[in-house]
């Protein structure tokens, strides 16, 4: 397959050392992409989960001798460390095998715009994003479902009524799409606040791209379940690219709607939200 050649790359969430990592797919990612500066922005290596339970296949070797390769060949890769890596932000401003390690950092695009990048998880005591991590934490459908089942056999037996767990965590669903509206909307403000074009972030392992209030808020995604990336083409236009056994295009720049509604009531640093 052809090799695309892109001016930027920015991947999240990547959870190298757990096996919810997709490697398989970033490193097809990886190796056919071409590009002037790599992005990881977060949570790329686990060592929050690897600290309890390591799973670090040669897979997931070949994604860091991928990195490294890149490095070597004239990329220019930037690390941010994220909450799950967040032991590396001791390295910040410093350089190891061409990689640089920073907290955040400003990207120029080819026409000049100025992007904000960080993981994102510095808003989550705005957002108390504790909760919206242990409902939307990693269950799956049918687990949900196998749940439900089991705690109704419970109830039965001790004579309490049918209550609807995946109801119930539906409900709370909602929110979580609540959640990531106003993560997004923090977000551009404090763009907007800062004087950038846009924010580039990951954390919420929600890919998008979205126009608030005049600002391009970017989410890269992730590659434990969803494998996006988000990508800046020569031009300077932002791309958000879908990477699985099916590879396409889920967003473009020039396609967003002009006109974004923004929320009708302002989030409130510490307000509750969940
Ligand atoms: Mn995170």
């Amino acid at each position: 397959m052809s090799t695309r050649n892109v001016r930027a790359v920015f991947i999240s969430d990547v959870h190298l050392g757990t096996s919810d990592c997709q490697a398989q797919y970033l490193l097809d990612f990886l190796r056919s992409h071409r590009m002037d500066f790599l992005y990881l922005v977060g949570d790329i290596v686990d060592l929050l989960s690897m600290r309890k339970r390591v799973h670090f296949t040669a897979l997931h070797e070949e994604v860091v001798s991928q990195v490294l390769q890149l490095a070597r060949q004239g990329t220019r890769v930037i690390y941010i460390p994220g909450n799950h890596d967040a032991r590396l932000r001791r390295f910040c401003g410093q350089k190891f095998w061409g990689i640089e390690v920073h907290r955040h950092y400003v990207h120029a695009c080819a026409d000049g715009r100025r992007f904000f990048v960080s993981h994102g998880d510095e808003f989550d005591s705005a957002l108390h994003a504790g909760v919206f991590w242990h409902v939307v934490g990693d269950f799956s459908h049918t687990l949900l479902l196998r749940l439900n089942t089991l705690l109704n056999g419970a109830r039965r037996l001790l004579k309490l009524p049918y209550w609807s767990l995946a109801g119930y965590l539906k409900t709370r669903i909602g929110k979580a799409a609540e959640f990531i509206r106003r993560f997004e909307w923090i977000a551009a403000r404090k763009a907007r606040e800062l004087n950038y074009d846009g924010y580039v972030c990951g954390h919420i392992h929600h890919s998008g791209m979205r126009r608030i209030d005049g600002v391009l808020y970017c989410n890269d995604g992730d590659w434990v379940e969803h494998c996006t990336a988000l990508v800046e083409e020569r031009n300077g236009q932002f791309a958000l690219v879908h990477w699985a056994d099916r590879k396409e295009v889920l967003l473009r720049e020039h396609e967003l709607k002009e006109h974004w509604n923004p929320l009708p009531v302002p989030v409130t640093e510490g307000g509750r939200i969940l």
